[in-house]
């Protein structure tokens, strides 16, 4: 795995196996690309995905991430074939809640275009990400009970804070999948287009986000999310440091300036 000392000229985008990557805008997008198993994440594929994301992250000329599968699969899950003969030894000599722990950390704002099944590990890779454009064939669900286990990357407890109590026990004990228009209304996901443009979609939402101050983006990344693990009280303390920060940089000199003077603004990430 890439170290967090990545840098630009230690990667070669074009030597993955299992992700196709692109850079357009000031945005990058990732394509997980393993069609003919449903896009199911084997460790390979997370350890291309985890290094790609860590290179991006400390990458400045990229500011949002599109993380996306293809129109029949996001991704169907974690690798069944890998897991099936897995004793718990196994599982802890693997150790990839360092890939999925990673992910977590990632700077940048992500995005997921979801086509197709988002199931597994699938569907915990997509809540991993900050927001989510599906198409209208999305298909989500956290089937793993059916294989005599459970969410095993964070699943139990993101689909409950998305979706509450209720849902989320339903779904997890059932398995049952829900579609792209029930995540929308439980407030998984930001917005259901048709199957034609949720790539487009994402990547416009990806190119709105890339054009704002990316100090001040990271910050608010991390105020939004310090909600789901602290109280009210040191959640409003971070983000009111964190807001003080900001007005360090001269992003936030320019922004103004540029209001006042009537003009867009040129932001540097400085
Ligand atoms: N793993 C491996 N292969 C998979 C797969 C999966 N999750 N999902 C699909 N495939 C493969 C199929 O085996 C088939 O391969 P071939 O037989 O052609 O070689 C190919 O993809 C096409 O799939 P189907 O023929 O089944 O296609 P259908 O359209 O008939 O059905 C389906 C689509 C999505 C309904 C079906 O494939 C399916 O039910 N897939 C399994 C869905 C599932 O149960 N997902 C949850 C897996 S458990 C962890 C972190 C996370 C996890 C675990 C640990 N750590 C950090 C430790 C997560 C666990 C899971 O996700």
């Amino acid at each position: 795995m890439t170290s967090a000392m990545s840098t630009s000229t230690d990667i070669d985008l074009k030597s993955f196996q299992f992700i196709l990557t692109s850079v357009e805008d000031h945005i990058g997008i990732i394509q997980l690309n393993r069609p003919d198993k449903l896009n199911a994440i084997n460790m390979p594929l997370m350890e291309e995905l985890v290094k790609c994301l860590t290179w991006m992250d400390h990458n400045e000329d990229i500011r949002c991430i599109v993380l996306t599968g293809n129109e029949r699969a996001f991704a169907a899950g974690a690798d069944i074939e890998q897991m099936a003969s897995a004793t718990p030894v196994d599982m802890i000599l693997r150790d990839q809640f360092v890939y999925w722990d990673r992910i977590r950390k990632i700077h940048k704002p992500l995005v997921a275009a979801i086509s197709g099944y988002a199931l597994g590990g699938g569907c915990e890779l997509a809540m991993t990400c900050d927001m989510i454009i599906a198409s209208e064939t999305a298909k989500f669900g956290q089937p793993e009970i059916n294989l005599g286990v459970i969410p095993g990357a964070g699943g139990t407890q993101r689909l409950t804070r998305a979706v509450g109590k209720a849902r989320a026990m339903e779904l997890v004990l059932t398995g049952n999948l829900f579609t792209a228009q029930q995540a929308l209304e439980w407030g998984l996901i930001n917005k259901v287009v048709p199957v034609e443009l949720y790539l487009e979609e994402a990547k416009n939402l990806a190119k709105t986000i890339a054009s704002k101050p990316p100090i001040a983006v990271r910050m608010a990344k991390e105020s939004v999310l310090k909600t789901f693990d602290t109280s009210l009280e040191s959640g409003l303390e971070f983000e009111r440091k964190a807001f003080y920060l900001l007005f360090a940089s001269q992003d936030k000199n320019e922004g103004m300036k540029a209001f006042l003077e009537k003009r867009q603004p040129e932001f540097q990430g400085r």
